[in-house]
Parts: C-alpha cells; sequence; structure tokens
C-alpha cells in the first residue's frame, strides 16, 4: 500500500515528453527573438507572452510572468535564456506550490471515483490509474462503471487482461450503481485496497446521468464504510482553457477532490494545468501523458514547473 514516489529517472523522462509540445509552444517564439537580439527587449517581451498564452497559461497568469521578467530583464541580457528559463520556473512553482497540493494517497483501503464528459479519457485514465497504484504497491479491483455502452466495458477488460487486474461488470445496460456495489462487496471479499470506478461520460445538464452519479457516491458512502473515498474529474488537456469552463459546470453538481489531467502529451496547451490549478482551487492529482499503461504520472508542481519551462 506504499506510495513511494516513482523512480526519478522515469517520472522525469515521461513528465518532460508529455510536456514537449506546449514547451515549444512557450518558448519556440522568445528563443528566436532572443537569439536576434540577444537581450530583453519589449518585442522579445511581447513573444515570450505569446508564447504563454498559446500554451494556455491563461491571459493574466502570462501577464503577471511576464511582468516578473520585465521587472528583472537586465539579469537576462546577453542572450542566455538558462537564466530566464531558471527564474520563469521559480515563478511558475510559486504559484503552483499556492494552489491546493495534491494529497498523498490516504492510508488504508480506498475507493478512487472517475467521472467526467464523454471522451476525456476516463477509461484509459482508469487503467493508468490502476497500473500505477498496481506499481505502487496496492491490490487493485477495476469496476466498470459505464453500462451505457457494451463497448466501453470490454476496453476496460482488455486494459486489465494486459495489466493483470481483476474487472467487475455486469451487462451492457445494468443499473451502473449495481456493478459498484458488486466491486465494492468483491474488494473486500479478495482484500483490494483500492477499487477504481470507471463511469459513463456525461454533460453537467443530463439531470438523470448527473442523478445516476450521486446514486453512485451514495452506494459508495453506504458500502464502503470505513475506506478512503476519493472523485477524480477527468479533463481533457487538449481542449485548453475549456476544460476549466467544463470543470466549473460540473463540480457544481458534482463534489469533486482532485483533477486528472489527461491527454497533456498530445497538446500544446499543456499550460492549462497552471490555470486549472490556479482557478479551480481543486487539487491536479494526476497528469495523462501518452496511451499507453505506464503514461499517468504523479502532479508534483515544482517538477512540473521545471518540466515546463526548463
Ligand atoms: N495521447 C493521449 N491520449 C489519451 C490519453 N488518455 C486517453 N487518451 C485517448 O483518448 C481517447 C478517449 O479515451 P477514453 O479513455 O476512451 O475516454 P472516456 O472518457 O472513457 O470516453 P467515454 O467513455 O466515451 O466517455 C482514446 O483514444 C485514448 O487512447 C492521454 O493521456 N494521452
Ligand atoms: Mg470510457
Amino acid at each position: 500500500m506504499a506510495s513511494g514516489p516513482e523512480s526519478g529517472k522515469g517520472f522525469w523522462k515521461k513528465l518532460k515528453r508529455g510536456l514537449l509540445m506546449t514547451h515549444t509552444e512557450m518558448f519556440g517564439r522568445v528563443e528566436a527573438a532572443i537569439a536576434d537580439r540577444a537581450f530583453l527587449d519589449e518585442e522579445t517581451l511581447e513573444s515570450l507572452e505569446e508564447g504563454l498564452i498559446a500554451a494556455d497559461l491563461g491571459v493574466e497568469t502570462s501577464q503577471e510572468l511576464v511582468e516578473s521578467v520585465r521587472k528583472e530583464a537586465k539579469r537576462f541580457e546577453g542572450g542566455d535564456l538558462s537564466r530566464l528559463r531558471d527564474h520563469l520556473a521559480d515563478r511558475v512553482a510559486v504559484l503552483l506550490l499556492d494552489a491546493p497540493q495534491p494529497p498523498a494517497r490516504p492510508a488504508g483501503r480506498l475507493v478512487t471515483l472517475l467521472v467526467g464528459v464523454n471522451g476525456v479519457g476516463k477509461t484509459t485514465s482508469a487503467a493508468k490509474l490502476a497500473a500505477w497504484h498496481q506499481r505502487h504497491g496496492d491490490r487493485v479491483l477495476l469496476a466498470a462503471g459505464d453500462t451505457f455502452r457494451a463497448a466501453a466495458t470490454e476496453q476496460l477488460e482488455l486494459w486489465a487482461d494486459r495489466l493483470d487486474i481483476d474487472v467487475v461488470k455486469q451487462k451492457a445496460g445494468a443499473d451502473p450503481a449495481a456493478v459498484v456495489y458488486d466491486a465494492l462487496q468483491a474488494g473486500a471479499a479478495r482484500s483490494a485496497d483500492h477499487v477504481i470506478v470507471d463511469t459513463a461520460g456525461r454533460l453537467h445538464n443530463r439531470q438523470g446521468l448527473m442523478a445516476e452519479l450521486a446514486k453512485i457516491k451514495r452506494v459508495i458512502e453506504r458500502t464502503a464504510a470505513g475506506w478512503k473515498k476519493r472523485t477524480l474529474l477527468v479533463l481533457d488537456a487538449t481542449t485548453g482553457q475549456n476544460a476549466i469552463s467544463q470543470a466549473r459546470e460540473f463540480t457544481r453538481h458534482v463534489a469533486v477532490d482532485g483533477i486528472l489531467l489527461a491527454k497533456v502529451d498530445g497538446t500544446a496547451k499543456g499550460g492549462v494545468t497552471v490555470a486549472i490549478a490556479r482557478e479551480l482551487r481543486i487539487p491536479v492529482m494526476f497528469l495523462g501523458v501518452g496511451e499507453g499503461a505506464e503514461d499517468l504520472v504523479e502532479f508534483r508542481p515544482r517538477e512540473f514547473a521545471e518540466a515546463l519551462v526548463g
């Protein structure tokens, strides 16, 4: 049941690779500008601001960061980008450390419910999260709580086979709350440390589907007495700033304990992580950085800032 940090090298490599497109978007312009002039004039600062905004850090955050560079522009003269990078990495880290922090894996048995809009990456993330916790010593059980589509259960089973993890399922059309109930019973019987529940995609304005989620939560509350519980909202990083409005709507209807931001690798808008952390005031807990079982990393503010900027 340990939750020790992932080996430094693997974590770092995945994070860097996941943020590559975003990093390039942020710095491509300013690198070109600095190479031309070797000093930070207004135009270069504008290039920096454009890059930060294009990488979806948010307009306000981008301006704040550029302002902090402008104040000390002299320090960065001579075309030495590395000093500028260090400065920005520090500033971003400060912003991220000021946001709600990802909690450690709670001790004891745990139920994780994954929720979110259609197609954001819930099922893939359920599998990756299961693999992550398995690597960290948990005995994991998956619950196929998306009974809406027959293919959803098959998709989860395919992952589970590969990872050698059990899945609790029912036939398509079954009540997802009943699947979750079964999974929690099975989890207790098989001494699982951690039950991870996949759910069907839903929009916040679909009342019936939101009521279904509330029912799943009630079943978890009642059945998993003594277990720690957390609900993670899965967001799709490729939607950039839209992910924030989506989260705002969603969390008006469902209480959420953390964010799992998927598909960070597939976008140049990975800076939205900073905007999410600052604006939603919900801890970002995991980042999806690829389509493989291993492509999930913990969100660690300082390391994130360094990988993003450095
Ligand atoms: N590149 C990349 N692709 C991802 C990541 N996470 C998920 N995907 C892809 O996104 C697509 C949708 O993922 P799913 O896990 O099926 O999404 P979902 O939220 O379960 O979808 P519904 O159940 O239909 O609501 C798949 O093609 C995944 O491979 C990620 O971190 N990086
Ligand atoms: Mg799914």
